[in-house]
């Protein structure tokens, strides 16, 4: 067994595991895919200050996230088709998040469903809601998660449609997979991961097979998702649906501080600036870059997380020094999984602590709170050179 020591060292193993299909879709960014490469390279540009001959003695990297305690400020993100990069993938990311006292989201586009999770889970988790034009669907999935205890929602605005993502197309990726020939004889190469997807009894797309009309098995499920996001989701919608769900609400897919704002007006609990991994809107600012902003407009006000790029506990410091109260993985905690499991899930966090704790040492600070802007040399045009 290799040893790990970086998300990089997963990263290599995951890519030689999973199918191209599979490991693309991870992958890939929309259109020129700009903004997916943005999100890694922008959060680079900033530097640390390093201060010396401080007492580091009991450091602690635990704080909370929508009031709940966290080992680390990060959670795993909602990431689609998580249950493909291995067999029950949601369940194992779930199991070790919960191990290790970081929240788990559940997508909606997951393979296993909320109650597959919930069932082998002990602490709740959080949901990860896209809004579906199908209203009594939507009701139920609500319901769904209320009973299966999840302790947040995440309703995700930058998906009314999709982003059109060159790899998936070519790659054939739907739902059920086109068996183009190539495809075909990737996947005879991936044994190990194939015999485990054998192995599992789940059925795939639990939150939709089976619960959505009409949707029976897999060539059903293509068209109801292809016409199901909802293009006319407004902030009316928003309020009500945080009306209907009455727990924590959290909005992801803030990139503007005009849409800050007005995630104030419905009273979310926290936001996420996030551009989807670079997955949405290609040409749009990388999430770190877009934070100081919005923290500007609303961060006294609400609690603001970020996503995309974050590969490194350095990256995830950064986000905290800028002001963000908590950041998400979702590759990241992707290529444990493919790699190596629910083990390669803890290793990725595991890398992302110690890359915290020691950066966190070595800036002269011995807890979250004392993140600051101080610790950061950030370029004179990191935001302002953007009209
Ligand atoms: C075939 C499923 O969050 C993503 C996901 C949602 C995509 C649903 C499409 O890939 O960005």
């Amino acid at each position: 067994m290799p040893v790990i020591t970086t998300i990089e060292d997963l990263h290599r193993i995951y890519k030689r595991r999973v199918p191209k299909m599979f490991y693309d879709y991870c992958e890939t960014g929309s259109w020129t895919e700009q903004t997916f490469r943005d999100n890694s390279s922008d959060f680079a540009r900033i530097r640390l200050r390093q201060r010396v001959a401080v007492d580091m003695e009991g450091r602690s990297t635990a704080t909370q996230m929508v009031g709940q305690d966290v080992a680390m400020p990060v959670a795993l993100a909602p990431v689609g088709l998580t249950g493909m990069q291995a067999a029950d993938g949601e369940i194992k990311a779930a199991r070790a998040a919960e191990k290790f006292g970081v929240p788990f989201t559940l997508s909606t586009m997951s393979i296993c469903s909320i109650e597959d999770v919930a069932a082998h889970t002990e602490k709740p988790f959080w949901f990860q809601l896209y809004v579906m034009r199908d209203q009594e669907y939507l009701a139920n999935l609500i319901q769904r998660a209320k009973d299966a205890r999840c302790s947040a929602l995440v309703l995700t605005l930058d998906l009314q449609i999709l982003g059109q993502r060159h790899k998936d197309l070519k790659n054939g990726l739907s739902a059920p997979p086109k068996m183009t020939l190539p495809t075909m004889a990737n996947l005879a190469t991936k044994w190990g991961w194939g015999l485990e997807m054998l192995q599992t009894k789940r059925r795939f797309f639990g939150n939709i097979i089976g619960h959505a009309k009409g949707v029976t098995d897999a060539s059903s499920l293509v068209d109801w998702t292809a016409g199901n996001f909802d293009p006319r989701l407004d902030w009316s919608q928003v309020k009500k649906l945080k009306e209907d769900w009455g727990g924590k609400l959290i909005l992801k897919g803030i990139l503007d501080a005009e849409d800050a704002k007005r995630a104030l007006d419905v009273g979310a609990d926290a936001i996420v600036v996030s551009n989807h991994g670079g997955r949405q809107l290609d040409g749009a600012l990388s999430s770190i870059r877009a934070l100081p902003s919005i923290l500007r407009a609303v961060g006294d006000q609400i609690e603001v997380h970020v996503d995309g790029g974050i590969r490194s506990g350095q990256d995830v410091l950064k986000a905290v020094a800028l002001g963000a109260k908590g950041t998400y993985i979702g590759r990241a905690f992707i290529y444990g999984l493919g790699a190596m499991g629910e083990p390669g899930v803890t290793r990725a966090l595991e890398v992302i602590h110690k890359e915290l704790d020691t950066t966190m040492a070595l800036c002269g600070r011995k807890n979250i709170a004392g993140l600051d802007r101080d610790i950061l040399l950030v370029p004179k045009d990191f935001e302002g050179d953007w009209v």
